[in-house]
């Protein structure tokens, strides 16, 4: 169903153009139904309707219009930056966070390294440059807010 809103949504411009005789520039459901009926590959056209209404339709007025599409588009967006922002946070604590408790410690960072680097110099090397990255108070502990704080910086 997600992916009907979002091609709906991909195509809705041109729709406008075809469906909206009055130009008002919204779409009504019958109008959205009319439409969807011609993909024949489609089962229940008013069941697809629906569904695209009812995540669309915010103002609830049984019209759908370019700004309420443009809410969507921007939901969707600042949806994705906190996924991926949830993974770089998962896969810097998957690496590095050695007793799962949330937290990265210098220590864990460099033992980490030394498991599979050879030099105990370019550990530190290697480590520091991570917390210089990471850890904004410099208190040698990265913690999931630092982590979110530079993630958020890097997607947005
Ligand atoms: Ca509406
Ligand atoms: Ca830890
Ligand atoms: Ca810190």
């Amino acid at each position: 169903m997600v992916k009907d809103i979002e091609s709906f949504i991909s195509h809705y411009e041109g729709i406008v153009w075809d469906l909206d005789k009055e130009a008002t520039g919204e779409i009504t459901l019958d109008e959205l139904v009319t439409y969807i009926k011609s993909f024949k590959e489609i089962e229940d056209p008013k069941l697809v309707a629906l569904t695209i209404f009812s995540s669309l339709d915010l103002n609830d007025d049984k019209k759908i219009s370019l700004q309420e599409v443009d809410t969507h588009k921007l939901k969707m967006e600042a949806q994705i930056v906190e996924e991926n922002i949830k993974d770089g946070i998962k896969y810097m604590l998957d690496d590095y966070d050695g007793n799962n408790d949330g937290k990265i410690t210098w220590d864990e960072v460099f033992n980490g390294f030394r498991k599979y680097v050879r030099g105990t110099e370019i550990c530190v090397y290697k480590t520091n440059k991570i917390f210089s990255n990471y850890d904004k108070n410099s208190d040698k502990v990265i913690t999931t807010e630092e982590l979110r704080n530079y993630y958020t910086k890097f997607f947005e």
